[in-house]
């Protein structure tokens, strides 16, 4: 079912991130292994990598759409969201293990800020991630991540805040502990450019109805409808009040997609086009 696919999918791309980073240190080898690279530049080369990552409302098509592209731009390095963290939470339960995700939607006022915690702490892992000599050998390498840590403050945090899920003092303190990782990670944690995947609320929530996921049952269309308003505030209307601002300014590229993709070659040959020209022009 669409669970293990993003399970399956998650894997593929930690198993990439494996090889790619691991190789090295799993392999026995006498000589010194070349070290990965952490900044947008590799000081060896002087290569500029370029990050993107796909936005867009809760199963609007973000995984399918990065499976898309991974199978047409295998040169690529594809980082999904590591949902699988959020659903597998070491604890002391009976279980050892608790399910965030699925407590978040149970009781969000309870646990909505633990989870944006979690869930912005595992993405800036991500969206730092070292680079491989692998992608660093591309004339021009080019790293997408399946949502950022903007859309886990400006869309999800906010929202959850305006529902009255957040308290003002945690909006608060997660604004300050956001703001002050983004200063830090600098470059590391900036993108070139923003794939926006844009379709109706009702066709969201439809494809949300099609994929089943469990802790995803209380999902409302309403719910839907609000994270749309806040993407189509943050990145068409540009209206969303940014902290830094500099973040702001970051090129978007809409892909409507309220028409299937995933069974449909000539639309999803007509989306691939858009994004290997506008991942060209940048
Ligand atoms: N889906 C679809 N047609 C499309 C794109 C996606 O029917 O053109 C389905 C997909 O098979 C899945 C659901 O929509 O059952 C949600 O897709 P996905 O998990 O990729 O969404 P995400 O939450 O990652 O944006
Ligand atoms: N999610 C959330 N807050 C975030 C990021 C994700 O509540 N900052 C939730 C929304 C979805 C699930 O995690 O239920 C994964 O998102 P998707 O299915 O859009 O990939
Ligand atoms: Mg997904």
């Amino acid at each position: 079912n669409s669970q293990n696919l993003d399970v399956k999918l998650f894997c593929t791309f930690i198993h990439k991130q494996g090889n790619e980073h691991g190789s090295a240190m799993s392999k026995k080898s006498v000589k010194p292994q070349p070290r990965p690279q952490c900044a947008s530049y590799s000081s060896r080369k002087e290569v500029k990598i370029k990050k993107f990552s796909v936005e867009g409302n809760i199963a609007v098509g973000k995984s399918s759409f990065l499976r898309l592209l991974a199978s047409t731009c295998q040169e690529w390095s594809f980082m999904g969201e590591p949902l699988h963290k959020w659903q597998h939470v070491h604890s002391s339960s009976s279980h050892g293990m608790d399910n965030l995700l699925q407590l978040m939607y149970d009781n969000p006022a309870r646990w909505s800020y633990t989870f944006q915690t979690l869930s912005c702490m595992t993405r800036f892992k991500t969206q730092i991630e070292l680079f491989s000599e692998q992608l660093l050998k591309q004339q021009e390498p080019v790293r997408i991540f399946e949502r950022s840590v903007y859309s886990d403050r400006f869309v999800f945090a906010k929202t959850l805040f305006d529902l009255g899920h957040l308290s003002d003092m945690e909006w608060n303190m997660y604004q300050e502990w956001h703001t002050f990782l983004l200063q830090e990670f600098g470059e590391r944690a900036t993108l070139d450019g923003i794939l926006y995947l844009r379709a109706t609320p009702v066709k969201c929530f439809e494809r949300l109805q099609k994929r089943a996921r469990k802790e995803e049952k209380r999902v409302t269309q309403q719910y839907l409808e609000k994270l749309h308003d806040q993407h189509e505030g943050w990145l068409i209307n540009k209206n969303t009040d940014l902290h830094p601002a500099h973040f702001s300014n970051i090129p978007v590229l809409i892909l409507q997609v309220d028409e299937d993709f995933e069974e449909n070659p000539v639309v999803s040959q007509h989306l691939i086009n858009q994004v290997k020209d506008f991942v060209a022009s940048l």
